[in-house]
């Protein structure tokens, strides 16, 4: 065993993005890449030397090795000890539970989240921080600089770990503890939630279907809601992690769970359905014949989260991204709690649940959670869902129609233009901001721009000020429009539209949210001229 030191140059392209640095995975294993990330995160931490870290990643490709390097580059630099998860497996949730109840200095996990996986898909690394959640903006750039200035790494040159065996080891002086990736967090969910009513509803004839897309969330589910909740043996589906998610897309929406929306959609459909992402943060719930959307999601959880016995106290406030829906808004202001719009990205959440200014949170990309980590969590959105259904005992749909009626309805869609050329993309926002000031009492589509800006935030708590994070347009009445462009894609750019109007009147509360929207999606497009700057005459995905 040998420690070296490895001669490098600084690799252009490694500033994070959204959640971490997503890469094709090609690239992220061409020669020193990985190295390079890992040993820039060392720069930005202030150095491993004495640390401990919780690694794990959601199984991808290319993940096995990537935690053999992590964990040799940690020894060589001098880390006390390394929390694995068997195989390298954790969820992102349940890595951020390890990192706060193990007290460590933080934790890297290996995850492109959503996007597929395999050699010609994509890769990814992020890294989390003492308090269990993604790194804030200004850790994120120092990693960024540090990258542009790397020079040479320490490795050392061994026989691979044995991931595969629960217990401790060593490596170069350096402490290996592998972990069984599933156990505290299936601890933390009871801690949570009352298993016993859940335990009721499924002993009842309810029935649930739960699909883990071949990622990290398969032995989660299992061993929560087959083994310990008696759903029967089957109810999780696509359960067994695999590297390239058995060719599928693991991103939870209608379109990507389209095998999910047939069955729950379909004859004899269960009356729950759900899934969850590549590494697990993401959720969808589904109801027998009505999908829930994730802002209707969030809004429902924050009006019923009391239900669960971690939530009994109420919640402390409440948080949502700007594009998320504002159905959250109204909610809040019926319970009197304050309500925190933030950029998109989970990081942003984070300061406001440390200082227990809010205690759920959630965004219109699928990602719910609360205080009990500081990451989104999928499973535990879908164990919240079932705690509410098993004291409700009424189907989804009942429960939607009631919410809708006591708060309104926000009708939402967001819109995805994938692989647009970065610089079309740009010019499109660049416009954009160059006419909001003209926009407000301007017609387009029948409604008036009433306000237009590009969202900043300024952190509550630490004062931090983030710029440009998307350009909202309201109009009078209560819709909105808000661009922005995507910050996890890995080829060009990619543009969101994300399109809201809200509804009060009870008796127009079912339709149809393409139909509804149509005078809002015109209006995007005769504002921003999204056909004339990237030529696509319809979006990629609609959400
Ligand atoms: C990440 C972030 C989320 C964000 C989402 C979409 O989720 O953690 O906060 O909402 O990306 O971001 P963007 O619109 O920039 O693509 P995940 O599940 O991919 O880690």
């Amino acid at each position: 065993m040998q420690r070296i030191t490895v001669q490098t140059t600084p690799i252009e392209g490694q500033k994070p993005g959204t959640s971490g640095l997503r890469k094709k995975t090609h690239v992220f294993m061409q020669p020193h890449f990985l190295e390079n990330f890992i040993q820039s995160i060392w720069v930005g931490i202030g150095g491993v030397e004495g640390k401990t870290l919780v690694l794990g990643g959601d199984g991808r490709y290319f993940n096995d090795r990537a935690a053999q390097v992590i964990l040799r580059m940690a020894a060589a630099s001098g880390a006390k000890k390394m929390i694995v998860g068997q195989n390298a497996l954790l969820s992102t949730p349940a890595a951020s539970n390890l990192i706060r109840i193990r007290k460590t200095d933080g934790g890297i996990i290996m995850s492109a989240s959503h996007n597929p996986g395999g050699p010609k898909e994509d890769f990814g690394v992020k890294f989390n921080t003492a308090n269990g959640g993604p790194t804030p903006e200004e850790l994120t750039n120092r990693i960024f600089e540090a990258s542009k200035s790397v020079t040479a790494y320490d490795i050392v040159e061994t026989q691979d770990i044995d991931l595969s065996q629960l217990g401790t080891t060593e490596l170069a002086g350096m402490e290996v503890e592998i972990v069984d990736p599933v156990a505290d967090y299936a601890a933390l969910m009871q801690s949570l939630f009352d298993f016993g009513a859940i335990r009721d509803l499924l002993a009842s004839g309810f029935r649930l279907r739960f699909d883990a897309m071949h990622a990290v969330t398969g032995p989660y589910a299992k061993a929560i809601l087959e083994e310990t909740l008696g759903a029967p043996e089957g109810s999780v589906v696509n359960a067994v992690p695999s590297p390239d998610f058995g060719g599928g897309h693991p991103d939870p929406n209608p379109i990507w769970a389209k095998e999910l929306m047939d069955v729950v959609f379909g004859e004899g459909a269960p009356d729950f359905g759900a899934a969850s992402d590549g590494d697990g943060d993401r959720n969808m719930i589904v109801g027998r014949n009505i999908y829930v959307t994730p802002s209707d999601s969030l809004a429902v959880l924050a009006a019923n989260a009391h239900l669960a016995p971690g939530y009994s106290d109420g919640l402390k406030g409440v948080a949502r991204s700007m594009p998320t829906s504002r159905e959250l808004d109204r909610v809040a202001a019926a319970k009197g709690l304050d309500c925190f719009e933030t950029p998109t990205g989970w990081k942003f959440f984070g300061n406001l649940l440390d200082a227990g200014r809010v205690s759920l949170c959630g965004e219109e990309s699928a990602g719910t959670g609360s205080d009990h980590v500081r990451e989104k969590d999928g499973l535990w959105a879908v164990l919240l869902w079932l705690n509410i259904l098993a004291v409700k005992r009424q189907p989804v749909a009942s429960i939607m129609t009631a919410h809708w009626e006591q708060y309104g309805r926000n009708y939402y869609s967001r819109h995805d233009y994938e692989g647009v050329d970065s610089d079309k993309a740009n010019a499109l926002v660049d416009a954009l901001r160059g006419k909001l000031i003209h926009l407000p009492g301007q017609d387009f589509s029948g409604l008036t721009v009433e306000s237009a800006d590009e969202f900043a935030y300024d952190d509550p708590v630490d004062g931090s000020r983030s710029e440009n994070q998307g350009i909202r347009i309201g109009f009078t009445g209560g819709a909105r429009i808000v661009f922005r462009l995507s910050g996890t894609g890995t080829v060009g750019a990619t543009l969101r539209v994300y399109l809201e109007d809200v509804e009060t009147d009870p008796s127009k509360m079912h339709r149809d949210a393409q139909e509804t929207l149509a005078n809002v999606i015109a209006a995007a497009d005769e504002i921003a001229g999204i056909e004339a700057y990237t030529g696509r005459t319809a979006p990629d995905v609609k959400t």
